[in-house]
């Protein structure tokens, strides 16, 4: 500094220059992180906006599956498996003849409007060991049995051994007729 003292314009000059510089670049400076706040503001919209791309499409695509998933399912199902509406009265078995398919998975909904003080432990049941059915349906209920059809096409005895004197008693008797699945392929598609 001292030895400029006799040289004052050009360091003045050269100061107001720095100074010029330094504005120059703050301003600069500041232009480059306003464009880079512009840039970040544009790339978060744009993240914003593909965020709410994706959860629209989710969206779209969970309601898709749920509308037509089911609706797609159904038909194979029916064909495949089916559910067959049986109820268990002091009648028996209605109907009292189920025709399935060797291999099939089927669901009973099975249902009966039986109090329970007129059935041996407040059960009806379904009893047929060479097909593996043994099950219980309580009083005054709805119950979905599903159940896949052994690979031994024939006639069955099915009973109820809960009422009604059960097995002895030939109206607790049913039929299960299990058709060979080479059958229903032409049955399904027909
Ligand atoms: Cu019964």
């Amino acid at each position: 500094m001292t030895d400029h003292v006799n040289q004052q314009p050009a360091p003045r000059r050269e100061r107001r220059e720095q100074e010029r510089e330094a504005l120059h670049q703050a301003v600069v400076e500041r232009r480059g992180q306003r464009v880079a706040e512009r840039q970040h503001a544009a790339r978060m919209d744009m993240l914003r906006k593909l965020a709410f791309g994706g959860i629209v499409v989710a969206v779209l695509a969970v309601g898709t599956y749920l509308a037509f998933g089911d609706f797609l399912r159904r038909p194979s199902d029916a064909a495949a498996s089916g559910i067959i509406d049986v109820q268990s009265s002091m009648a028996g078995f209605t109907p009292s003849e189920i025709d399935v398919t060797a291999g099939q998975t089927v669901t009973f909904k099975w249902w009966t409007q039986d109090a329970a003080p007129h059935l041996t432990g407040g059960v009806h049941t379904m009893v047929s060991p060479d097909l593996g059915l043994h099950e219980q349906l309580p009083a005054e209920s709805t119950k979905m049995v599903t159940w896949t059809v052994p690979n031994k096409p024939g006639t069955y005895d099915v009973w109820c051994e809960s009422c009604c004197g059960g097995k002895d008693a030939p109206q607790m008797h049913g039929k299960i007729v299990v058709k060979p699945a080479s059958a229903s392929v032409g049955a399904a598609v027909g």
